[in-house]
C-alpha cells in the first residue's frame, strides 16, 4: 500500500517507521528530522525496532497515496485539511490527540477514518525515533459501522506488524481515548512525571478525576461511555506506557505549544455547553494555559 504518513513528530515517525517494514510510505514533516531520513534512512529503537528508509518530504502538496494517516499536533489540523486537499487519497486516517476527524471530514472529499493509537513514541534526535511502549491502533469508521476502507487499513497496519483493531464503535472510543488523555497528558506535564507515575498517588487521583469529568460530558454528547470502562482504559494505558513520558511533557519539556485546547480545552468547553462541572480539566487547563502564555507559545 501506499501511505503518506502526515506529520513526522515523535508517534508519526514510529507509525510510518513501523509501516514502512512492509509499505512503500512517504514521511512529511520538517527539517532536520526530514534531511536525515532522507540521507541515513530511520532508525527505529526500543519495544519495536527496525531500520527502514521511508521517503521524506517538507513539502505534502499534491500528493496521491491509498491512505494519508494524520498524525500532525491537533491545532494544526485544519492546515493539514487544507494541504492534504490538493492531493488525492483513497482514505486519511486520524491519529491524533482530540476529536479532530470532524475537522478533516469537513474540510476532505474522501473517506476519513478515526483512529486511536497508544503506542509510546519518542523521537530522540533526527532520524532516530524510540518505541517506549507497544500500545494498540484502534481504527473505524468515524461515525460507528462498518467499513471496507477500515477493513483494507486495518490489514494492511496489522501486514506491518502494528497491534490493531478494527471497531465499530469509533465514537466511543475517540472519547474514551479523550478521557484518558485528559487523565494522564496534564497531570504528566505538570508533575514532569513519567506515565507509569499515574499507577497510584495522589496524581493517579487527580488523572482518575479528569477522567471521570470527560465520562460525564461524553454522556452528555449521548456517547455510551462507562465509568467503569474509561477508567479500565487509564490503567491499561498508564500500565502499557509505563516508561513513556507523554507527548503533552514532551511539548513541555521542549518549550512548544501543548494540545490542552483539544484536550482539557474540549472537555471544558462541551461541559459548559451541558452545564455540568469540570473542575479538575478547567484547572489543568489554566495551569497550562498559563505556562504557555509565560513561554509565549499561545
Ligand atoms: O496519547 C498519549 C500521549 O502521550 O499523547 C498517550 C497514550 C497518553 C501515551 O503517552
Amino acid at each position: 500500500m501506499e501511505i503518506l504518513v502526515f506529520g513526522a513528530g515523535s508517534l508519526g515517525s514510529l507509525v510510518g517507521g513501523l509501516l514502512a517494514r512492509v509499505h512503500d510510505v512517504t514521511l512529511v514533516g520538517r527539517d532536520p528530522h526530514v534531511s536525515q531520513v532522507r540521507a541515513d534512512g530511520l532508525s527505529v529503537t526500543g519495544a519495536a525496532a527496525a531500520r527502514v528508509a521511508p521517503d521524506a518530504t517538507t513539502d505534502g502538496e499534491g500528493r496521491t497515496a491509498d491512505l494519508a494517516v494524520v498524525t500532525v499536533k491537533s491545532f494544526d489540523t485544519a492546515a493539514a485539511a487544507e494541504t492534504l486537499a490538493t492531493g488525492e487519497f483513497d482514505a486519511v486516517l486520524s491519529l491524533q490527540n482530540g476529536l479532530t476527524e470532524e475537522t478533516l471530514a469537513s474540510r476532505l472529499d474522501t473517506t476519513v477514518l478515526a483512529g486511536t493509537a497508544t503506542y509510546g513514541a519518542h523521537l530522540r534526535e533526527p532520524g532516530r525515533v524510540a518505541c517506549t511502549g507497544v500500545g494498540r491502533v484502534v481504527l473505524g469508521a468515524r461515525t460507528g459501522g462498518s467499513d471496507p476502507a477500515a477493513e483494507r487499513v486495518g490489514k494492511a497496519f496489522r501486514d506491518a506488524g502494528l497491534r490493531t483493531l478494527v471497531a465499530t464503535d469509533m465514537p466511543r472510543r475517540r472519547w474514551e481515548k479523550l478521557a484518558v488523555n485528559a487523565g494522564i497528558n496534564a497531570v504528566t506535564a505538570l508533575a514532569r512525571v513519567e506515565n507509569g507515575s499515574l499507577a497510584d498517588g495522589p496524581a493517579a487521583e487527580v488523572a482518575h478525576r479528569a477522567a471521570r469529568e470527560t465520562v460525564r460530558v461524553a454522556r452528555a454528547e449521548g456517547v455510551p461511555l462507562t465509568y467503569r470502562g474509561a477508567r479500565a482504559a487509564l490503567v491499561e494505558v498508564v500500565s502499557d506506557t509505563a516508561e513513556n513520558r507523554s507527548s503533552m511533557l514532551q511539548d513541555v519539556d521542549a518549550g512548544r505549544r501543548t494540545e490542552v485546547e483539544a484536550i482539557h480545552g474540549e472537555v471544558v468547553e462541551r461541559a459548559d455547553r451541558h452545564g455540568i462541572d469540570a473542575p479538575t480539566n478547567r484547572t489543568l487547563a489554566g495551569l497550562l494555559r498559563a505556562w504557555e502564555a509565560g513561554r509565549g507559545v499561545r
